[in-house]
């Protein structure tokens, strides 16, 4: 008798007719000769799936050029399948789940002929911790199987604990044939279950990261108490040892993976990573909130890290303990066979050959490295991985951080007054729009808690879920926003960031440990420049003020546009969250 695992897979292998299907056992044997196939076998738009770099410098490095219309996620054609299109929301597109399946069968029927359809059996977070999902994805590229063996915990071990279930997590992934007007990324919510046609791209093609752990984990933890979020987690260590853990959520290519591996500019204090992307967050039996990271990896960008910027990516990109690391959609120096991105240390390389493959003469005016173009490494080549991050309980969280790309209005830091304060400081969030999805680039939109394009549920519901987490907890967290982008009237960016990021992360301790007071705006309270720690950065005292400022004058729209966004979601906006936003609009004397 076949195990429903078994059942599943050979129905799928009817409707794509792979000419192989290969289970994979994610060990490090496999991946090395995965990446030959990738090399030497498969193709994507007439060019191999891999070449090798250069392994003196980057270890275990392979680069991957995707289809040129294949950068980044696809927020228009990403649905999610609810029976009802109430339950899918405004910040979803929706589509009937049989009507879903009617359209991805058509395009699935012999997507795999003449491919390997790769069985990809793996967990999304540590096997013994009790908040694991175990879950198979089948794809038709090398390049998934690799990603996926970075990203998760891929192990033979996974089938047998999914035994005689039917309840595991399913994707079914096939490249198609790229065609933008044949790309479908469909969540089923009920039947825990993501179907992706015509993309390799990261977060369209690897099926646990945000399609599960985002978008069908979402409505789990929405059904069974707990949150699954875009945020980093990371443990901030004080001079004196003690180490507190704090998650963040920041819109797509607004700074997570930066964060989550600071090097800090204040002597004494260091950052431990835990986690750059998701995380899982749970009401603990001691009534606190715990964080764990169901990803073993970071998809991270490419453009602008460097030694200056991210030093411990570089490190983790030159690690040698897992294999492999992959470079997609970067440039590449020719002479050198080494990846290359605007932003990286050192000279500019004389020959350089741009993310398409042509050779790039930088008088064009072009980037060589796709703006989008980004590497997947390991956590565990990490040199700063927390020695929690196996912790199948995960860790405790004493601070929530949002924040967005804003170059007006918004603080570099504030506090909510409270957690339903902190709620509506997360749904009120805008952010100006990144290369990481397909759209236009710098529009400012809404993106509550940075989970706009990740929240398979109404988010009128989402921040009534937020709000009762909240009551549960006992000693619930304190809620923060963080804004890096705020910029002068040069249009230049006020704040130095990066490294200088951890005096905002000491003045958020402070303020956790009961040490130091605040100053009181509509927005929430912000620093007293005397308590905020300026040693060794020279920035005046109006760039201070710029920094903090809360101009009610400036407000009316910003007001407006958050009133109508609240709006859409009608009698699911809880009344506490209409309640705070009508509190911010007299504090603002609007
Ligand atoms: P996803 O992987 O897309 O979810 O995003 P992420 O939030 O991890 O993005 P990442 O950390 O890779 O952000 C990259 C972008 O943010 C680059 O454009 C960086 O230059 C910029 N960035 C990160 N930190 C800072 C900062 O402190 N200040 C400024 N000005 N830019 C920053
Ligand atoms: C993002 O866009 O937020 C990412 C990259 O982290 S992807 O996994 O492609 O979604
Ligand atoms: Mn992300």
């Amino acid at each position: 008798m076949p195990t429903p695992l078994e059942q599943w897979v050979e129905e799928q292998a009817q409707l794509c007719q792979p000419q192989r299907i290969y289970w994979c056992d994610g060990s490090e044997a496999e991946a090395r000769h995965l990446i030959q196939i990738g090399i030497k076998e498969e193709s994507i738009n007439g060019t191999p799936v891999f070449q090798e770099l250069n392994q003196t410098r980057w270890t275990g490095a392979y680069y991957h050029r995707s289809h040129p219309t294949d950068v980044a996620r696809v927020e228009h054609l990403t649905y999610i399948c609810h029976p009802e299109k109430e339950t899918a929301g405004p910040n979803n597109h929706w589509m009937a789940p049989a009507e879903a399946k009617k359209l991805m069968t058509g395009l699935s029927q012999g997507c795999m002929k003449g491919r390997t359809m790769y069985v990809l059996p793996y967990m999304m977070g540590h096997p013994d911790s009790p908040y694991a999902k175990a879950c198979v994805q089948l794809t038709d590229v090398s390049y998934v199987a690799l990603s996926m063996r970075i990203m998760t915990r891929m192990s033979q071990e996974v089938i047998g604990r999914i035994g005689a279930r039917q309840d595991f997590v399913k994707g079914l992934h096939s490249v198609g044939d790229f065609d933008p007007n044949r790309r479908y990324i469909m969540h089923f919510p009920e039947e825990n279950f993501v179907w992706s046609v015509g993309s390799g791209y990261g977060g369209n093609a690897l099926l646990g990261k945000k399609c599960f752990s985002l978008r069908i984990a979402s409505c789990q933890g929405y059904r069974e108490g707990w949150l699954a979020e875009h945020m980093v987690i990371a443990g901030i260590e004080d001079p004196s040892g003690r180490i507190t853990y704090v998650t963040v959520a920041l819109p797509s290519a607004c700074g997570k993976t930066n964060l989550a591996m600071l090097e800090s500019a204040l002597p004494g204090y260091k950052v431990w990573t835990l986690g750059d992307d998701i995380a899982w967050l749970n009401v603990g039996e001691d009534g606190r909130l715990y964080a764990i990271n169901p990803e073993t990896g970071f998809f991270g960008v490419a453009p602008g890290t460097s030694l200056k910027s991210n030093p411990n990516m570089i490190r983790t990109l030159q690690g040698k303990r897992f294999f492999p690391t992959l470079f997609t959609n970067t440039a590449l120096d020719r002479d050198r066979n080494e990846p290359w991105w605007e932003g990286l240390d050192g000279d500019m390389p004389r020959h350089i050959v741009d993310w398409q493959g042509k050779s790039w003469d930088p008088s064009q005016g072009t980037k060589a490295a796709h703006a989008n173009s980004r590497f997947t490494a390991s956590a565990y080549n990490c040199p700063t991985l927390s020695r929690e991050f196996d912790n199948p309980k995960g860790v405790p969280i004493s601070a929530i951080i949002l924040g967005g790309r804003r170059t007006r209005l918004i603080p570099l830091v504030t506090e909510a007054f409270d957690w339903a304060n902190g709620v509506f400081l997360g749904a009120r969030t805008g952010s100006e729009t990144t290369a990481a999805a397909a759209h236009q680039i710098g529009a400012l939109r809404r993106d509550p808690m940075a989970m706009l394009p990740f929240c398979g549920y109404n988010m009128g519901d989402y921040f009534g879920h937020w709000l009762s987490v909240g009551r549960r907890l006992k000693n619930p967290p304190k809620f923060f926003s963080v804004n890096w982008f705020r910029t002068d009237e040069q249009g230049k960016f006020i704040w130095p960031g990066f490294g200088e990021n951890i005096r905002v992360l000491k003045w958020m301790l402070d303020r956790v440990d009961g040490k130091i007071s605040a100053r009181k705006t509509p927005l929430g309270y912000v620093p007293h420049l005397s308590d905020f720690d300026m040693s060794g950065l020279n920035l005046s005292s109006e760039q201070m003020q710029a920094l903090f400022a809360v101009n009610p004058q400036e407000w009316p729209e910003e007001l407006s546009d958050i009133e109508k966004y609240l709006n859409q979601f009608g009698p699911r906006l809880p009344q506490q969250i209409k309640a705070e936003y009508a509190k911010l609009v007299q504090q603002m004397g609007a």
